[in-house]
Formats: C-alpha cells, structure tokens, sequence
C-alpha cells in the first residue's frame, strides 16, 4: 500500500481497555463502533472510514489490544539483526506456523500495519507507563510505519509529561485526546498532527480538516433554520374541538399536549439520525431520556424560562400581553392555552411563502375554518421554554463525541438570554400568533437562532480547551 497522497488509514492499537474503539467512534463518527468497559471488546481488526460527501477521507482501522507483548518481542529479538531487517522480521513473526493461534491478537493487531497502514498507539495518561506498554512501543517502533500516540486522561490526575518523555522516544508524534469530549478543534489538531506523519498525508488531512469545517458552517445554518421552524410550528399548534362542552375540550387539550410533545421528540431524533447518533436511540425504549421534564410538564416551565415576575415585565415590554394571556393565578388549562379561541389561524404561509422550508407538516395544519380550536399554547413562558429545551438539546447533541454511549439526558439551565433577547422571542411569538408573520421576520429570527447557537458552541470549545485537551 502507497502512503502517497492517499487517504491516511491509521491502525489504532494500544493495550486492552484504553479507548482505542472510543477514539475510532469519534474520530469516524460512527457510533455503531463497539465500545465497553468489559476489556476485549474489539476481537477482530474492523475498519471504519470517515467520508465527507461520498468521499472517504480517513480509515481507522480498530484493532484488539496486545495480550502477549512481551512474547512477542522475545520472538522478535530472538536473532541479532540490524536495524533494517526489523520491519521484516516483523511480517516473518505474522507467517510462523502457529502464530495465527497463539498471538491471534497481535495478529489480528499487526497485519494492517505490515500492509501499510499508519500506528494510532492509544494509551491511558491516568496509569503510570509500565514495561508491558514498552515492549508494545518497541513492537510498533520495529514496524518502521509512521506512528503517532495518544494520551488519554480517563481518570483525573493524568501524569501527561512523564506519558509524553516515554511516547516521545518511540512516536513521531504525541497527542491528549480525550475521545469522550473531544471538540472539533482537538479532532483537527489531532488531524494536522496526522497529516504530518508521512509526506504524502499533508493534503488529504488538509482537505479533511477543511472539509469538516465547512460541513459544520453548513451544518450551523441548516439547523438555525429548522430550529427556528420547529418553534414556529409549536407556537401555532392547535387542535380542533370536535364534541361541545368540557369533554370535548378535554379531548382536545389532551391531543395538543400530545402533539406538542411528540413534535419535540421527532425533531429531537431527527437531529440525532442526521448527525449518526443512531445507536443511542436503539439502546432505549424511549428515543430519548428525558426524564420527567418533558415540554409539557409546565412545572418545570420556570426552570427553563422566566420566573412570574420577570415574564411580567418582559411580556409588557414585548407588547405581548395582548396576544400571550398574562394570567397572574394561572393554572390548568388556561396556563397552556389561554382562553379558547373562537378564531383559527388563518394562513401560516408568511413562514413558508417565500422560502424552500420542509413544509410536510405544517400542510397538516387545517387552514379551513373551524368553528372552535384548542390552542395555540398562549401562555407566555411557552415560547421561551420550546426555544431554550431545543438549544440546549441541540448543543449537547452537537458536542456529542460518538464515543458517547451515556443516555442524552436533556439538562435544564436557565435560559442565559438578555432582556432584549426574551423581549425579541415574546414579539415574534406574539406575531406568529395574530398572523403578523413576514419573510423577514422569519429571516430574523433564523439568524438570531444561528447566532445563539454559534455562541454557546464557542463558549463550550472554550471551556473544553482550558480543561482537558493540550497540543
Ligand atoms: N472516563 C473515561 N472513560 C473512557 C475514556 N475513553 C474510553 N473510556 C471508557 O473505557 C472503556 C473502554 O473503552 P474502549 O474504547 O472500548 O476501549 P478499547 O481500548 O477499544 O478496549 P478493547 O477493545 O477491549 O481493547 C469504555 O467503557 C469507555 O467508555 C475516557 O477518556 N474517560
Ligand atoms: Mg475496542
């Protein structure tokens, strides 16, 4: 296999249970990887390859860990040789009759590395380094193939420089990497450190770098536009009152409670398929835990929104007691759909007239008259809370290293927007509602999603840099 100019495959090795699977998952993207905490998970050496538009552009090759290093060397150091001959006394070791049996993890481990593939020594910076980890780094370091390590802190307490005095004599280059909470600055610096391995890696990592950062800038537009049609639709959901009375409206409350839930748990999901977050979903029976606090469980409203006296305040401001009912003793029914409105929404196309938006459910919505509705939800936490529980989940999914395997739990913070923010939010809930909606508000609000989540996705890269990860 030629290393020139094509694409950097690495074999990822290292001892059992030292996240090297965790670092394929997140180096790939795909969380379909096997990771445990039982040691000899990976049995067998898989190859994962990470494409951008169709194309790959990075092969991790997973690989079980060393059982019998020290063996291994012995055989290896059995004759004199020089130095030269090591790479071949290496693939002599992989064809000894009986080898395949007895060394099937360093078998499994060393062929795609004699057939050309580039080291990835994982090791755990929490461990101090041992003399089985040496015979291991004497091992690749006989290969002759470009190699790089990695530490990684799985525990606090990392002792990093003496991990970094040993690796430095055998690797060309030594990483921290923490798979677990790796940003996409540290995937990239990690990348560039790869991409200087061997000549002929410089421009493809270079393309892969870029490429990330360009899918993530795509990435950040697509979102604040479905994010912000997603609360668009939350905020005009209703429902028909189909049987007269309180039974009927009953019935009706029930199904825009349901319907509004249901709505965040499928944009939810849909975030997380479209990013490859698909085995968190098949690990559960719910999609997603989130626990009691789901959208509708309005006691939690004041956790993710505004306290009494502040929505006061804050609703004056946005002109929206008119349009949002302010009920200082709000309770039940009314504390989620205000009164029943006799009306209906009358055209929803000002969100959708002049813009490609995937309209598929909002053409569910009844545009002929009915004669009453339950909905849409007017109180006016409502809009704020549909907003802050879908940034917050959007940020924690868009940092979630595919070597996670933890539940996505959705963690309530108080929404850390300015008075100019919730008083922006309140007016267009307000326009939305009594049908004021136009193209540019829409553009607005598209932008003000986007530059929220930028900022919360830099202030999370900031914090991570400053903990865990150093170059
Ligand atoms: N706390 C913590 N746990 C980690 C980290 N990296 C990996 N783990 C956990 O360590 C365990 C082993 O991770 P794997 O990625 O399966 O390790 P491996 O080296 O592939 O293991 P084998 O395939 O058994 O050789 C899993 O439970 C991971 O979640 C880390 O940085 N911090
Ligand atoms: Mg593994």
């Amino acid at each position: 296999m030629s290393l020139l100019n094509s694409t950097p495959t690495l074999c990822v090795v290292g001892h059992p249970n030292r996240g090297k699977s965790s670092v394929v998952a997140t180096l790939t993207e795909n969380d379909s990887v096997q990771i445990s905490p039982e040691s000899g998970t990976t049995r067998s050496a898989d190859t994962f390859e990470f494409a951008l538009n169709g194309k790959p552009l990075l092969r991790l090759i997973d690989t079980p860990g060393f059982q019998r290093a020290r063996q291994v060397l012995d055989w290896l150091q059995r004759d004199s040789i020089s130095p030269a001959e090591r790479p071949e006394r290496v693939r002599a070791f992989l064809n000894a009759p009986g080898h395949a049996e007895r060394f099937a993890d360093e078998v499994a481990l060393l062929t795609p590395i004699v057939d050309g593939a580039g080291i990835l020594y994982v090791v755990d910076g929490s461990q101090p380094p041992s003399p089985m980890d040496e015979a291991e780094m004497e091992i690749l370091r006989w290969t002759g193939q470009p190699r790089l390590a990695i530490i990684n802190p799985m525990e606090a307490g990392a002792d990093v420089l003496t991990w970094q005095r040993t690796l430095g004599q055998f690797f060309q280059w030594v990483r921290v990497f923490n798979p677990l909470s790796a940003t996409m600055p540290a995937r990239q610096a990690l990348l560039r450190a790869i991409g200087e391995l061997t000549p002929g890696w410089s421009v493809p990592t270079r393309r892969l770098i870029e490429g990330l950062a360009l899918r993530d800038r795509q990435r950040l537009t697509d979102t604040a536009d479905a994010l912000a049609a997603y609360w668009a639709e939350q905020l005009l959901e209703h429902q028909p009152v189909k049987f007269p009375g309180a039974l009927g409206r009953q019935r009706a409350e029930a199904g825009l409670r349901e319907t509004l839930e249901a709505r965040e748990v499928e944009f939810f999901q849909a975030l997380g398929h479209e990013w490859g977050h698909h085995q968190s979903e098949l690990q559960r029976e719910t999609a997603w835990e989130l626990g009691d606090d789901a959208l509708m469980n309005t006691e939690t409203w004041y956790l993710w929104g505004l306290k009494q006296r502040d929505l006061l305040w804050v609703s004056g401001s946005a002109g929206a007691a008119a349009g949002l009912a302010v009920d200082a003793g709000l309770g039940g029914a009314s504390l989620l759909t205000g009164a029943i409105s006799g009306g209906v929404l009358g055209s929803v196309g000002g969100w959708l007239a002049s813009r490609e938006l995937d309209g598929k459910r909002l053409k569910g919505l009844p545009l002929t008259r009915q004669k009453q509705v339950m909905g849409p939800v007017r109180h006016p936490n409502f809009p704020l809370v549909v907003m802050a529980r879908a940034l917050t989940f959007t940020r924690q999914l868009w940092l979630r290293p595919h070597a996670q395997r933890s539940a996505v739990v959705l963690r309530a913070e108080a929404a850390q927007w300015s008075r100019e923010d919730q008083i922006q939010l309140l007016s267009w809930a307000k326009r939305l509602q009594q049908h004021r909606w136009q193209a540019k508000h829409q553009d607005a609000l598209v932008t003000w999603v986007g530059e929220q989540l930028q900022r919360s996705l830099e202030e999370a890269v900031l914090s991570e840099e400053t903990e865990s990860w150093v170059s």
